[in-house]
């Protein structure tokens, strides 16, 4: 047989196995997973690990975060930030402007994305009211059209379901087969907080912290299971930042209950000492849930080893730091409560999770392909098309440099936010090249071609 592309001779991380061999494509698709194959383009990739193309399913792009705020990431950067991070498909959030339907807001979100794409990419809903058309019309409509996921909120006052909405938007998703994600975290505890927090004139960055204390988020947690379980639907707990959360979820599934779970970088690398650093550079690690102390790292790192966690995110939500319209905006010097929260992610999740967990023994190839892309496929129904060097598949393989060593750094990186948290920090094993539906998209390290990304219209979940 002689292919389209062959990638030659790299340690190849396969569904079944890993295993040095070359890579076969042809029309997009991994046609043989064998030795001495030959094709019309070679990439010599002696060396090289092959792993799945990653698949981030927690990204915010573009979207809506209120008045005179703007993420620094449309389809363009983001997706390209994205290649240039070793990942082939991302799964941004679409929230519904005011007065907007979801349907409409699927509508104007897709046109944004339309030929603007590097990576292929698939929309999760964020459902922020409970409405008649939303419940019966809407909601049922797109998840036949291939939305079968949405994520809930239990924090920020204007996107908090309470537990009856949540319970009513979690029937929707039994009746029809779709997975719900939650942000597991008590508003009215945090309000308190805040509110006293400012009283005292606690105003600054590193007070985002203290006010969203890990209680918060395990009793949340555990509210959220209790919901699911009275609905009787699996769920997702997304963003999981602490051990106590984690022994939430692990006590639920002892229970039998189908939870899976998200952790992120942040997770194991940052803490809440990162937010109180000099003047307003604390601002640029506000995220929801906060860092926590890094006693919490080894707790996340069990939960990774023991599988308690799926799946393995960014939760890219990317604001500019010398901007108004980013973590500057107008009252964020005031008090921390007006910073936008979230921080940007896509390109470095990867490189991160390598370096701390493949070089450092703490997890396998095999292991770092399942929450990388393997599981996120299988969780938001793009499996078996998805997250996985397999015959058949999409051919989306990344190839990493397993021992290139380089400090990660601002001026590498490719998003639309102009810092990232983790500058200087060191990293080895980096992807060299990204290669979507058989193109190369990315090679060491910078964006190629133009943008070939696809909207993928998704199954059910193959774990529910
Ligand atoms: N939740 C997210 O998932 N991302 C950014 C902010 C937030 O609260
Ligand atoms: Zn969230
Ligand atoms: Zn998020």
């Amino acid at each position: 047989m002689y292919y389209e592309s062959v990638i030659k001779n790299s340690m190849v991380v396969a569904a079944n196995g890993t295993v040095n061999s070359d890579i076969g494509i042809t029309n997009g698709k991994i046609a043989a997973i064998d030795s001495n194959l030959d094709g019309k383009h070679v990439v010599n990739a002696e060396g090289l690990v092959a792993l799945p193309g990653g698949i981030d399913s927690h990204v915010h792009i573009s979207q809506p975060s209120g008045p005179g705020v703007e993420m620094a990431d449309d389809f363009e950067t983001g997706t390209r930030s994205a290649a240039c991070g070793g990942n082939t498909t991302i799964l941004p959030f679409c929230l519904p402007e005011q007065g907007q339907t979801l349907r409409e807001a699927v509508a104007a979100y897709r046109k944004k994305a339309e030929g603007k794409c590097m990576t292929d990419v698939s929309f999760h809903l964020i459902v922020n009211d409970t409405d008649p058309v939303t419940i019966g019309q809407d909601l049922p409509a797109l998840i036949q059209a291939g939305y079968t996921s949405f994520k809930v909120f239990m924090t920020y006052a204007n996107l908090a379901l309470s537990d009856r909405q949540i319970l009513e938007v979690m029937a929707v998703a039994k009746e029809h087969n779709a997975m719900i994600m939650v942000h597991a975290e008590n508003e009215d505890a945090i309000e308190f907080l805040r509110d006293k927090a400012e009283l005292i004139g606690d105003t600054g960055p590193f007070y985002h912290a203290p006010t969203r204390p890990i209680p918060v988020e395990r009793e949340a947690t555990h509210r959220a299971i209790s919901l699911a379980e009275i609905a009787g639907v699996p769920l997702t707990i997304v963003h999981v930042s602490n051990g106590e959360t984690t022994e939430e979820i692990q006590r639920a599934r002892q229970r039998g209950l189908k939870v899976f779970a998200e952790t992120c970088p942040q997770y194991i690398t940052l803490t809440a000492e990162d937010l109180d650093r000099a003047g307003f550079e604390g601002a640029k690690y506000v995220c929801s849930p906060p860092p926590r102390s890094a006693q919490e790292w080894p707790k996340i790192w069990d939960g990774i080893q023991n599988k308690t966690f799926d799946i393995f995110s960014s939760d890219h939500c990317p604001f500019r730091f010398n901007d108004s319209a980013g973590k500057d905006a107008p009252g964020a010097r005031q008090s921390f409560r007006n910073i936008p929260n979230g921080i940007p992610g896509v390109e470095t999740r990867l490189p991160i999770l390598f370096s701390e967990g493949v070089v450092q023994k703490r997890i396998s190839l095999d292991h770092f392909a399942a929450i990388t892309a393997t599981n996120h496929a299988r969780l938001y129904g793009l499996y078996p098309r998805k997250g996985a060097i397999a015959v058949g598949a999409d051919a989306d393989v990344t190839l990493w440099d397993p021992s290139l060593t380089k400090p990660i750094r601002q001026s590498d990186l490719h998003h639309g936010s102009d810092y990232t948290p983790w500058e200087g920090f060191e990293v080895t094993g980096w992807p060299v090249y990204t290669i979507l539906r058989g193109i190369t998209i990315m090679k060491d390290g910078q964006p190629i071609g133009s943008p070939i990304g696809q909207h993928l219209e998704r199954g059910v979940a193959d774990v529910l």
